[in-house]
């Protein structure tokens, strides 16, 4: 059976069992494995009303799941880590995103791939465009690094 990819969003802006934000991404990204390349850890400025800062991260995965069971498994290592629901955007030590696979979209009753709003944050694509610059977005067509110069026209001091 052909490997297939996904590309995965990591954030982290609370400590956990592992540490600070930092240590909870790099944890994940072990908990995860098959990891072909991962990002550096961006300190990011909190989109959304949560007021502390965020470590993101991004990771090229390779792994015969189908994107619903992927998630499954990657909701299975936030609950693990200890996140719990709560308020929407609240802190929260490991957010684990599916933000796209080499099967192209994806649309099931909880998951849609690419990630609906990945094309707009600045904190996916800056590490994505470290390790997929070419990447073609496949709603768009658009390659990683267009979608991030096309971001950072708009908000050039963000
Ligand atoms: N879901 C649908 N599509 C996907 C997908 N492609 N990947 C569903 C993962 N999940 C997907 O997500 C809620 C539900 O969306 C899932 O149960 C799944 O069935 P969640 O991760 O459980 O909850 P959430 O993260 O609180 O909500 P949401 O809307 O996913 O938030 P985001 O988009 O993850 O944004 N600022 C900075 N600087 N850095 C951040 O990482 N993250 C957020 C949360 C806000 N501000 C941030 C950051
Ligand atoms: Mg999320």
């Amino acid at each position: 059976m052909p490997v297939t990819s996904y590309i995965l969003a990591l954030g982290s802006n609370r400590r956990g069992r592992h540490g600070s934000p930092c240590c909870e991404v790099q944890a994940a990204l072990a908990a995860i494995g098959g990891v072909r390349a991962t990002s550096r850890i961006h300190e990011t400025a909190p989109l959304g009303p949560s007021i502390r800062r965020f470590a993101n991260a991004v990771a090229w995965i390779d792994s015969d799941e189908t994107p619903d069971a992927l998630l499954r498994r990657l909701k299975r290592i936030e609950r693990a880590f200890g996140r719990r629901r709560g308020q929407r955007w609240g802190a929260r030590v490991i957010d684990l995103d599916i933000v796209l696979w080499s099967g192209g979209c994806w649309r099931g009753p909880d998951l849609i791939v690419p990630h609906l709003h990945y094309r707009t944050r600045r904190f996916v694509l800056a590490p994505l465009a470290e390790i997929a610059a070419g990447w073609r977005d496949p709603v768009t067509g658009r390659r990683t690094r267009m979608l991030l110069h096309a971001v950072d026209r708009r908000r050039p001091c963000a």
